[in-house]
This record gives structure tokens, C-alpha cells and sequence, in this order.
């Protein structure tokens, strides 16, 4: 099996590379990535080179894609599109990046793949489907209605329409997956998790937009990985799968957990110092996400392992705290960014 995994050495992306790596001996994987401020190249500097390829290009460009696309001849070979910018607040501040990368890199990928016959998986989001309110009973389907509201998920919505008319336009062999909030190791500090860990870890307070009513629905990116490869496996081209592992909290919620873990504040409940700060809340921020994963656990057979969130949060501290080399280097810059727009309230 080859594999050109574009975006590879970003967060999710990584993480599905290793997996590959170990799961899969024969597998080789060419991982095609501009390599932007989102990358670590530490993040894949331990497999081997045999069969971890690193090529630096944007999947924009439509020459250097098609090259790669070229070479996935076998009959299981395929192209999984991680690749994007994937930061919201930073597509409130230059959206621009986010229509070149999200848009017209998925519509050189979507070509470079009609082009050659190839199979391609394009990873999404359930931003795509805009936000619930906090008392809906509703969870989003492959059925809801797309309703994006950032720069971030319009671009990925853009994305996925592409990707449909590519499907139905030029029986392009593609697959889609919305999956829901990630965390684990390799993500990086600008997120709202290991932003918080690494802020302790480095002595700074841990900072909660707003009240921290907002929900989302995490997943371990384990579990994301897991379902990619059996979609892979075993989905319908044409079909679009939700993701998701009933992961839903407030990110107060997320965010005592955090400070408890690692033995940080003591009660905010009882009038007591809670050991992080609210600050300016993210404008245009969507209240809740909530994934009804039940038609792809059901039709693919595939079920989330890491669902106890508290254990996944005692691992990835402890992946950040055995891993600083990985993340000092880029703290200070993301920390100086945000303080340009964030106030304490
Ligand atoms: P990330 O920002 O950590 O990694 C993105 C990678 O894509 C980086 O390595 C970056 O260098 C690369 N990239 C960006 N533009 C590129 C371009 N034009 N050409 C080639 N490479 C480019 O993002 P992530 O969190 O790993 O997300 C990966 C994918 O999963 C994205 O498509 C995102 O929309 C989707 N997703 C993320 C989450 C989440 O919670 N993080 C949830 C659902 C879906
Ligand atoms: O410091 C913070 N404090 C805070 O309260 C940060 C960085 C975030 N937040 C809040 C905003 C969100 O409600 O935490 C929540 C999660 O924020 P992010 O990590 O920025 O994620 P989100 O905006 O929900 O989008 C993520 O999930 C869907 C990914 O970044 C996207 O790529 C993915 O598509």
C-alpha cells in the first residue's frame, strides 16, 4: 500500500502517519506538506526513512501534487487530505490563507486525483454545520443542512462541495469524513488544550474565552485515525462520515479538569482563585458541536477506544510534559499573538 498523505505533518496527520507506520509493515507513505507554522517536522523525525517520504509543497500547486498523485499505481494505494490551515482565530485574522489552502489545494488535489484514477479520503470537520444551541436534543448528521460561520469552516465547507461535485461530475473514488473535536499528542499549543497545558507547564496561567459555556465534542485523534483507515477500508466512495465519540463538555468543564489534573487553583465555585482566567471571548463563536456518530459506527463496524476523557488528558499532560523539546520553541510566539487581542475580563 502507498499512501500520499498531504498535511502529514500536522497534528492529526502525524499521528495517522505513525499509526500506518506501525499497524501497516509493507505500507510506504509520502507525506506532502508546505510545511507552514502548523508543521513539526519532529513530529516524524523518528520513523523510518524507508518508508516515510517528507516532500515540502503546497497541495495547491498543481504540478508538484500531480507528481505525487502520479506514483499511486495499486490497487489498495490512495491520497488521505489532512492538509489545511486549521486554526479559527487565526482565520478571523488572515482569511486568506485559509480560501488558498482549504479551496484551491483541495480543488489540485481533487484534480491530480480524477487525473489518475486514485482514491482519495478528504478529512473534514463538523464545523461545517455551523452550531447548536447548549439545550438542543439534536446532534448533527450526515443529513444537517451545511451553516458555517468562520472563515475556517466556510473554507472547509467549500472543501467538502468540491469534493461532492468531484464525486458526482467525474466519478472521482472519493470519500468524506466530518469528525469532531481532536486532541492528543503533536497538537499544537495554539489549541485550546495544549495551549492550557503548556501555559501551566511554563508557568502561566491557563486562559478560558468567555464563560466556558461553549461545548465541543472531543475525541481522542487516535480514535479519529482509527476510523479514517476503516473508512479507507471499507467506505463507499461518495459517502460522507461523521465521526465522533460522545464526547461532549462545557470547556470549563475541560478546563478544570485540566488545572485539577495538574494540580492547579483550587475552587472557582467557592469564591476561590480557580487558577486560570476568563479573557475576551473569540468573536462570531459557535456555542456547541455535537456529533451523532451511530450510521458510521453501524455501517463500518468502527468504535472510538479512548472515550474515558479524563485518562486522555492524563496521558496527553503527561506526552507534553515528556515532550518540551517538541513545543518550547513555538510557546512564546503563540503566546505574543495572542496577547495583541486578548484582555483578561
Ligand atoms: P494542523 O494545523 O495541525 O496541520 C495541518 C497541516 O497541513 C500542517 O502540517 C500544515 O503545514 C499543512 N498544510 C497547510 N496548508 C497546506 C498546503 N497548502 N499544502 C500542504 N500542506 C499544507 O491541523 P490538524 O488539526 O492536524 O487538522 C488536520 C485536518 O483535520 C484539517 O483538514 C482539519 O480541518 C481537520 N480536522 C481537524 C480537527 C481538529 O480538532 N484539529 C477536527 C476535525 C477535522
Ligand atoms: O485559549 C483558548 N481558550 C478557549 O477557551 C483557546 C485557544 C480556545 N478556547 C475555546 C474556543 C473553543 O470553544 O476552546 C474551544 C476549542 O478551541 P480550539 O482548540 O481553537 O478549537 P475549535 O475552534 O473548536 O476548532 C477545532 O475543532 C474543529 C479545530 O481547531 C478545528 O481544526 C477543527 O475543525
Amino acid at each position: 500500500m502507498r499512501l500520499v498523505v498531504t498535511g502529514g505533518a500536522g497534528f492529526i496527520g502525524a499521528n495517522f502517519v505513525r499509526t500506518v507506520v506501525r499497524q501497516f509493515p509493507d505500507a510506504h507513505v509520502t507525506v506532502l506538506d508546505s510545511m507552514t507554522y502548523a508543521a513539526n517536522r519532529a513530529s516524524l523525525a523518528d520513523l523510518p526513512s524507508d518508508r516515510v517520504e517528507l516532500v515540502e509543497a503546497d497541495c495547491a500547486d498543481t504540478a508538484a501534487t500531480d507528481q505525487l498523485v502520479a506514483g499511486l499505481t495499486g490497487p489498495g494505494d490512495a491520497v488521505v487530505h489532512f492538509a489545511a490551515e486549521s486554526h479559527n482565530d487565526n482565520s478571523l485574522a488572515s482569511p486568506g490563507a485559509f480560501v488558498h489552502s482549504n479551496i484551491v489545494g483541495t480543488y489540485a488535489v481533487l484534480e491530480a486525483c480524477r487525473r489518475h484514477d486514485v482514491r482519495l479520503h478528504h478529512v473534514s470537520t463538523d464545523e461545517v454545520y455551523g452550531d447548536l444551541q447548549l439545550d438542543d436534543p439534536a446532534k448533527f448528521t450526515p443529513d444537517t443542512a451545511y451553516n458555517p460561520s468562520s472563515p475556517y469552516s466556510a473554507t472547509k465547507a467549500g472543501a467538502d462541495m468540491l469534493v461532492r461535485a468531484w464525486v458526482r461530475s467525474f466519478g472521482v473514488r472519493a470519500t468524506i469524513s466530518n469528525c469532531s473535536n481532536n486532541y492528543g499528542p503533536y497538537q499544537h499549543v495554539e489549541k485550546f488544550i495544549p495551549r492550557q497545558i503548556t501555559n501551566i507547564l511554563s508557568g502561566h496561567r491557563p486562559r478560558l474565552y468567555g464563560s466556558g459555556a461553549n461545548v465541543r465534542d472531543w475525541i481522542h485523534v487516535s480514535d479519529h485515525n482509527s476510523a479514517v483507515l476503516r473508512i479507507l477500508e471499507r467506505g463507499e466512495p461518495g459517502r460522507t462520515y461523521l465521526i465522533g465519540a460522545d464526547g461532549e463538555r462545557s470547556n470549563l468543564q475541560v478546563m478544570r479538569m485540566i488545572c485539577e489534573l495538574m494540580g492547579v487553583g483550587g475552587s472557582d465555585t467557592a469564591g476561590g482563585d480557580p487558577g486560570f482566567d476568563h479573557v475576551t471571548d473569540r468573536p462570531g463563536h459557535d456555542l456547541r458541536y455535537a456529533i451523532d456518530s451511530t450510521a458510521t459506527r453501524e455501517e463500518l463496524g468502527w468504535q472510538p477506544q479512548h472515550t474515558d476523557l479524563r485518562e486522555g488528558l492524563r496521558q496527553t499532560i503527561d506526552w507534553y510534559r515528556d515532550n518540551r523539546d517538541w513545543w518550547e520553541p513555538v510557546k512564546a510566539r503563540v503566546e505574543t499573538r495572542y496577547a495583541q487581542t486578548e484582555r483578561v475580563l
